[in-house]
């Protein structure tokens, strides 16, 4: 039998065992199973990628969490492009924007007369700039989609952590929703409480986010102005926090959750069969920080990292939320945008040609002819093959045209129907035998999986292993591969950065101080948790006596529960390494939460060749200390 006699056949339902069940009268849609998105959520799955921006105080101090004293003044980009920066965002393949209105310190990026502290009171445009309409109308002008994010935090604001502070809180969000044209998103910040300016108090405050702020009515504020803009976080909103700020979804990562305020852990995998439809955003940042800092400029993940945070995100059926910083100009850095753009031309050409068009699909049932088996080649996310309500593990086959060879595997389950496939199986022909490729729990909006090498595969078949309910799968798509182009290494813009590159580790209080040194925040120093009796100290030698103006240090963005970052530090710098002089002493602000790279300036610049820094506590209680990278600056 030839190839496509074959074919034909078995679209004619004439192969043996391909016979399909036909029902002889029109068959209803299946009842939906378990929870099921709401049209806005809805709109959102589809959306699948979409740029953070974030833009503010903290891009001119240097800081990831400003203290709320900051003035004003300070904001000043002197070459703000904002077509640049949704330009960047779309050669990454990002369909929307979300931008920080409003950060911790309360720096408001609007013209707003709610508060002198914004964007009126600084040199920007002579206080007649507006970031945030700036930044909407070119989303606009690219075909992007627009969202924000505003603070419930304020370090600024004198009123915060009293009633006051909610009704300017809820003023700011009708500012916002009224202002901008349609938002998709609006961003609720979990951070939450603790020490601030506060209009000059200086001082902690704590708060109970879910009484002070009554999220239900925040949330219902948001709808009511902008009745598409999927909220996130708190309980009752739109979408929901992956768990972790470093780009990775659970396998699998199912869009349900209890109806209970959020556990992290059942955050990165959702909960299978629980009653909220509240699915996961997957965060990252494409640097270390989420503000942009020059001495990071060596630090943009790459290319293959950013199809990994696709991989680890968007193929496991939750929306990819990547963070692009601008710079003290107030645009994307241009190694940044070669990134974005090698990963944005490689994602487009990898999904550009479905391969199993051109398919025959059959099926081992099927619920009638407006469900049948074809219906996952339309390419209409609406349509979709299903079978009758009694057959819950039934098997769907591509015969594929030969010649093919394919190694990603894209499904999409019909959502409005709810999430009705626990487990399935994909397994392919290879040479007249069937192999099979890839087993996981959950499809959802989509599942794609990436093969370790093509497969050219004379027929595909999708296996249902386990299913509380008949399934309905709209989408069964073949796709090959197409790498990104490798960007070369970014080199660090700015001078006043020592790059720690070629020192060396003199005396450590524990071994490994090395990784200290290697740039890469992925290796750690890790030791026992010091004390004021039991010190941890490092000596490093920079090589040469130089100007040393401070040094930088940058925590385990992976903390696990018994680590830590160090709570303050003391440092000394010496010329010969054996005579020390002071140089400084305090708390790190905030690392415990932000895990950032703090960057501690000395009263003043010192020529000096060795530094010597001791910790005496962890930030938290932790069973030990873990650092990731040391550096210095000259200016
Ligand atoms: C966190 C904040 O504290 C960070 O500064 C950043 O905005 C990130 C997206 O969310 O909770
Ligand atoms: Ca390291």
């Amino acid at each position: 039998m030839t190839d496509l006699t074959r074919r034909t056949m078995i679209a004619a339902g004439l192969a043996a065992g391909a016979t399909p069940a036909f029902a002889a009268t029109p068959t209803a849609a299946p009842k939906p199973w378990g929870a099921t998105p709401s049209a806005r959520q809805l709109a959102w799955h589809r959306r699948e990628r979409y740029a953070f921006i974030h833009f503010s105080i903290n891009t001119f101090t240097d800081r990831e969490w400003g203290y709320g004293d900051e003035s004003p003044a300070l904001f000043n980009p002197t070459d703000f492009d904002p077509d640049q920066i949704v330009g960047a965002a779309k050669a990454g393949g990002l369909t929307g924007i979300v931008l920080t209105a409003k950060h911790h310190d309360g720096f408001c990026l609007w013209p707003t007369l709610l508060t002198e502290h914004c964007i009126r009171n600084s040199p920007y445009k002579h206080g007649k700039g507006d970031i945030v309409g700036e930044m909407e109308r070119a989303a606009r002008r690219a075909g992007l989609s627009f969202g924000l994010y505003l603070s419930p935090w304020d370090r600024n604001h004198p009123e915060y952590g009293r009633p006051a502070y909610v009704d300017y809180y809820r003023k700011q969000i009708v500012e916002l929703c009224t202002r901008y044209g349609e938002l998709f998103e609006f961003w609720f910040d979990g951070a939450n409480g603790g020490d601030g300016y506060y209009g000059g108090a200086r001082e902690t405050r704590q708060i109970d986010a879910p009484k002070y702020y009554n999220w239900p009515s925040i949330i219902a504020l948001v709808h009511q102005h902008q009745p598409m803009a999927c909220t996130f976080d708190p309980l009752g909103s739109d979408i929901r926090w992956v768990g972790n700020e470093d780009g990775i979804a659970g396998d699998p990562c199912w869009p349900t959750m209890p109806d209970h305020p959020y556990v992290q852990a059942e955050g990165n995998s959702g909960v299978r069969g629980a009653p909220l439809w509240w699915p996961a955003e997957t965060n990252t940042s494409i640097r270390p920080g989420w503000f942009y800092h020059a001495d990071e400029d060596a630090k943009v993940k790459s290319p293959a990292r950013l199809v990994q945070f696709f991989d680890e995100s968007v193929a496991r059926g939750t929306n990819m939320h990547l963070n692009l910083p601008p710079d003290r100009r107030g645009r994307i850095a241009d190694h940044d945008v070669a990134v974005l753009r090698s990963f944005g031309d490689a994602i487009r050409a990898s999904f550009a040609t479905d391969l199993a068009q051109g398919a025959v699909a059959s099926a081992s049932a099927t619920r009638g002819p407006a469900f049948a088996p074809a219906k996952v080649l339309d390419g209409n996310r609406d349509t979709y093959w299903s079978t009758p309500d009694t057959v819950t593990t039934p098997t769907l086959t591509l015969d594929v045209p030969p010649g093919r060879p394919f190694d990603l595997i894209r499904i999409r389950e019909h959502l409005p129907l709810g999430v009705r496939v626990t487990r399935f199986a994909v397994e392919a022909e290879v040479g007249g035998t069937w192999q099979r490729l890839a087993t996981h729990a959950c499809i959802g909006a989509q599942r794609i999986i990436r093969l370790p090498a093509p497969v050219s595969a004379r027929r595909v078949r999708l296996v249902i292993l386990e299913a509380p309910a008949c399934p309905a799968i709209s989408e069964f798509a073949l796709f090959r591969s197409v790498a990104p182009v490798p960007v070369a290494p970014p080199k660090s813009s700015d001078p006043t950065v020592l790059s720690p590159r070629g020192w060396t580790v003199v005396a450590a209080s524990a071994p490994g101080a090395e990784a200290l040194l290697d740039i890469d925040g992925s290796t750690v120093w890790s030791l026992p948790a010091p004390s004021a009796a039991s010190p941890a100290s490092v000596t490093l030698d920079t090589g040469k006596a130089q100007t040393i103006a401070g040094f930088s240090l940058t925590p385990w963005r992976h903390p696990t529960p018994d680590a830590a970052p160090p709570r303050g530090y003391r440092v000394e710098t010496s010329g010969d390494g054996r005579h020390w002089t002071p140089a400084g002493e305090g708390e790190f602000p905030n690392i415990a939460y932000a895990l950032s790279t703090q960057r501690i300036a000395f009263a003043a610049p010192v020529q000096a060749r060795f530094l010597r820094l001791t910790f005496t506590a962890v930030a938290k209680p932790a069973a030990k200390l873990a650092i990731a990278d040391l550096g210095a600056f000259t200016r």
